[in-house]
């Protein structure tokens, strides 16, 4: 066979191989074997030079054409298939169905309360102050009339970094902070983490206290309790009634615990269907805070004078308003980052 009957059958062979290729990986195949470096047009090529002088132009002319052609046939059949590739993958897309919903982060029930508790003193004049979580001794004990032998150091369960620092247990410290660096009236709120070397089913060595401090000229017990009053009627709803018990700190004389009415059993003590109240197990009152007017000592320590000046503070515990406001019974669920519990309370 001539050199051009071969280049001509060898054309024919690939229009009817490239007929019968239904995927890109067959094209692939065939091109290798016809058009490829080592394929079946390059050995027929390979036989030129044995072709008499005269004729070469020729032959050489006949297999360029042969080439460039299949060459733009394989195109074309390459583009076919890749379209009909990409319609079968269509084929299985619906594009009515909605899109996957990215699940979007939010803000941690304990933050959501602190923001809320925040925003009510905030939209009563308080400003909010922020400090160091490491303190000293001094401003964690000392300045708030807990001397060195104070009894009321046993019960803070301080965890110290080394004699005289240690990690905050309240607060505290940010209200004389800013009462060194601020001549009264003031009103501030401090918000943050506290450390307790404390940890069972209903303490965590960090939880997050709120406390407040307003100082003015002729400040009352009464004050204070419209102020607590208001709070609890905002954070805890509208019916929400207070009361007071005499208690002890060393920073406020005379010092209070709050209890506000049950809100599951509206401080009825008992559900609608006689059974006792499991949350506030039938008192019909729940804890929520301390207060106190704050002590001379303690004025005295930040040089205000104590005939001049008169206040009230509070403080509370975040994690145990968010229970009650959210009904939650578990305290280590703030810290389990359970995202089913998560996304229930954001
Ligand atoms: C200054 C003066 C007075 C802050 C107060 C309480 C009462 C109180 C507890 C509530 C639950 C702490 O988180 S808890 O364990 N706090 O009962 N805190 S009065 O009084 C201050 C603070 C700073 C200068």
């Amino acid at each position: 066979m001539s050199l051009i009957e071969k280049l001509n059958s060898l054309a024919r062979e690939l229009e009817a191989g490239l007929d019968r290729a239904l995927s890109l990986d067959t094209l692939e195949e065939l091109r290798v074997e016809f058009l490829g470096r080592k394929g079946r047009l390059a050995s027929i090529m390979s036989e030129l030079p044995g072709v008499e002088p005269p004729e070469r132009p020729a032959i050489g002319k006949l297999a360029n054409e042969v080439k460039s052609r299949l060459n733009a046939l394989f195109e074309g059949k390459k583009q076919t298939l890749e379209a009909a590739a990409q319609a079968d993958v269509l084929k299985g897309f619906d594009p009515t169905l909605p899109g996957r919903m990215p699940w979007i982060g939010s803000l941690h029930p304990v933050t959501l309360v602190m923001d809320d508790i925040c925003g009510i003193f905030r939209s009563l004049g308080y400003d909010v102050v922020l400090g160091p979580e490491i303190e000293s001794d001094y401003y964690n004990f000392e300045a708030l009339n807990i001397g060195p032998n104070h009894p009321a150091r046993d019960m803070h369960d301080t965890l110290y970094i080394s004699n005289n620092v240690l990690l905050r247990t309240h607060t505290s410290p940010m209200q004389i902070r800013t009462m060194q660096k601020t001549e009264p009236p003031l009103a501030v709120i401090a918000p943050g983490k506290v450390y307790r070397r404390d940890s069972d089913l209903t303490h965590t060595p960090m939880f997050h206290q709120i406390e407040g401090i307003l100082v003015d000229r002729k400040v009352s017990m009464g004050d204070l309790r419209g102020t607590l009053q208001a709070f609890s009627q905002r954070i805890f709803g509208p019916d929400t009634r207070i009361r007071f018990r005499p208690s002890f700190f060393p920073f406020t004389e005379p010092s209070a615990e709050v209890d506000i009415s049950c809100m599951f059993c509206a401080g009825k003590g008992q559900m609608d269907d006689g059974t006792v109240c499991r949350v506030c197990k039938g008192t019909g009152w729940l804890e929520v805070l301390g207060c106190g007017m704050v002590a001379p000592e303690v004025f005295q320590s930040v040089g205000y004078d104590p005939a001049e000046w008169s206040g009230f503070a509070f403080g509370m515990g975040v994690e145990r308003i968010a229970m009650l406001k959210y009904g939650i019974t578990d305290l280590r669920m703030f810290f389990e980052n359970d995202l089913r519990f998560l996304k229930q309370i954001a």
